[in-house]
């Protein structure tokens, strides 16, 4: 029923994508020829056709090669839709993306979006925006604002099936392994919507087999530098308990790739040794997986510009938006690991 749920939203989107460029035009108010006249009205109120849409856009960071493609999609597209993007790096920091937030209200955009970092505290400049009547848009991750009004709406990733999509893969893997299986887990950034989420569904699957247990769990904050230096505490302190690592459940590529190497430095064989399921599918660690380094990878997919400038287009015109937009992906097992790779594009 999810799965269906999620192709159709996926559906509904690309159709939408489709009719407005098939339109062929660029300028909000003649994209209208699919909406009703009262829609036409509120998007000339809204904006007069001849004027660039102004989108500010605040970025959580550059923390990895997910972000960075994330970053370039939003980019490459604002140009290609003719939208004029005023871009910040918070670098990881919800201060920094408030204030950008609240510096866009400032200039009076026509719209904001945004990848919070983490899922609470964005109410009072939510409301801020809202009342600058200035349209939100939330990109990537959620917030867990109970007034929905607050943003239009969220375009993102179903973290939680993530999870499970991962738990799923790993309890079928081990399902006729005897005895204790040790997991160590290399969280996202502490409170975000993905770190939350992707432990959450992993945890709800495994749980229906009693050997598995997670037996550390730190975050590695999404970076390869923490990656590395998190997995390398991990390895200190298993060898100081006389403890096995069984599998390795690293919320992003980047964090799976620094353990990798940690593991490597400690003469431990990563996706041999111990089971390295890793979430993105960057082609770094699709590169990784080909060699034999990463058992799985579940998809997780960052090419949401084209998306996010169809849905300000929309927005900035009045139309109405669906609350939820879902994107699309897949599971990428070892074995489809060099098929895969030049079909990977971030
Ligand atoms: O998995 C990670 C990035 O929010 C889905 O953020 C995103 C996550 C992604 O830093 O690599």
């Amino acid at each position: 029923m999810k799965k269906v749920w999620k192709s159709s939203a996926f559906l509904l989107v690309a159709a939408t994508m489709f009719l407005t460029s098939a339109c062929g035009s660029s300028s909000p108010a003649s994209t209208s020829g699919s909406a009703s006249p009262a829609a036409t009205k509120a998007a000339e109120a809204a904006k007069p056709a001849d004027k660039k849409i102004v989108l500010g856009f605040a970025q959580v960071g550059a923390e990895s090669g997910w972000r960075t493609a994330n970053t370039k999609s939003i980019q490459d597209s604002a140009k290609e839709a003719g939208i004029d993007l005023k871009f910040s790096d918070a670098q990881q920091k919800q201060e920094n993306q408030i204030k950008a937030i609240r510096s866009y209200i400032a200039q009076k955009v026509d719209a904001i979006a945004f990848s919070p970092v983490v899922e609470s505290g964005w109410d009072t400049v939510l409301k801020e925006a809202k009342d600058a009547g200035i349209p939100v848009v939330l990109t990537d991750r959620a917030v867990d604002s109970k007034d929905t009004s607050l943003y239009k709406t969220f375009l993102g990733s179903d973290f939680v099936e993530e999870g499970r999509n991962a738990g799923k893969w790993l309890v079928e893997k081990v399902k006729d392994q005897k005895g204790p299986i040790n997991i160590v887990e290399l969280q996202g950034t502490t409170g975000s919507a993905p770190a939350i989420d992707r432990k959450k569904g992993f945890e709800e699957v495994i749980k229906s087999n009693p050997n598995l247990k997670i037996v550390k769990s730190q975050t590695g904050d999404f970076t390869r530098a923490k990656g590395k230096e998190v997995m390398e505490a991990f390895i200190k302190s298993a060898k100081a308990e006389n403890t096995k690592m069984d599998v390795l459940y690293a919320h992003n590529d980047d964090m799976a790739l620094g353990a990798i190497q940690a593991l490597e430095e400690a003469g431990i064989k990563p996706g041999k040794d111990i089971l390295v399921i890793s979430l993105d599918g960057t082609k770094d660690a699709f590169t990784a997986m080909k060699d034999g380094k990463i058992n799985v990878i579940v998809e997780c997919n960052p090419l949401m510009g084209p998306q996010v400038m169809q849905i300000v287009k929309d927005v900035v015109a009045g139309k109405e938006v669906p609350k939820r937009i879902l994107t699309k992906e897949g599971v990428f097992p070892q074995e489809t690991a060099e098929k895969e790779l030049p079909n990977r594009q971030y």
